[in-house]
């Protein structure tokens, strides 16, 4: 369906699928996020984790058949779905995610994660950015301060970046970018009055070991 999937993965780190989803389909996901947002009373911007555990229309999304595929010839036939949240920034929220590999949050074997765009995502209003095959650099120390409140306990040092190819992933609402947990990556403040939200989902091959994750606990085979 997508070329060079697998190849992409291992070479850079990450793979884009656009339109993976459907507009009519993002559409869907971006009304139901607002009901789970109400309903558990979440302020105007941050991180919701659980959303396939609050709600089934993202329990179905975690398993869309066409990710599924894609995530099959990264991983393997063993795939499973470990959790998911939704990273939104609405009108304007002047702080970016910072750079940071997923790696040490979770350890265990590597992980998949595919971020998927709900609302288009520009540099203006908070896309993606990545530095390709940074993946390949093993897990890196976090010296990062994050003494700033906004989360993000794992941060790479601005020196970490220097000289680093970075590439600034614009998505159209309903593209998937499938990422490696060494990926170095981070996103841009949203200062352009629009809202961007995304949902992140992260994946495991079910033959590797892992530690009992305390945040995967609804977790399923897809
Ligand atoms: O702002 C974003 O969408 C990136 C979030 C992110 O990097 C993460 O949650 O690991």
């Amino acid at each position: 369906m997508y070329a060079n999937v697998k190849s992409n993965y291992a070479q850079a780190g990450y793979t884009v699928l656009r339109q993976l989803f459907t507009k009519e389909e993002v559409a869907a996901y971006k009304e139901e996020a607002g009901k789970v947002l109400e309903q558990h009373g979440v302020g105007k911007e941050g991180v919701y984790l659980g959303m396939a555990v609050a709600s089934d229309v993202f329990k179905k999304a975690a398993a869309h058949p066409p990710l599924v595929h894609a995530l099959k010839e990264i991983i393997g036939d063993d795939v499973v779905f470990l959790s998911d949240k939704l990273v939104f920034k609405n009108a304007s929220t002047d702080f970016g995610s910072p750079w940071h590999q997923d790696y040490p949050y979770w350890k265990g074997s590597h992980k998949v994660s595919v971020w998927i765009a709900l609302d288009d995502a520009t540099p203006e209003n908070g896309c993606l950015r990545i530095v390709p095959g940074s993946h390949l650099k093993g897990a890196s120390t976090h010296g990062g301060d994050a003494s700033d409140g906004l989360g993000f306990k794992n941060r790479l040092e601005d020196k970490d970046l220097e000289g680093e190819p970075i590439v600034d992933l614009s998505a159209s609402r309903g593209d998937a970018i499938i990422f490696h947990d060494l990926l170095y990556h981070a996103s841009y403040p949203n200062t352009s009055g629009k809202d961007r939200w995304a949902l992140i989902s992260t994946y495991k091959d079910g033959t590797q070991e892992d530690p009992e994750y305390s945040w995967s606990k609804a977790a399923f085979k897809v």
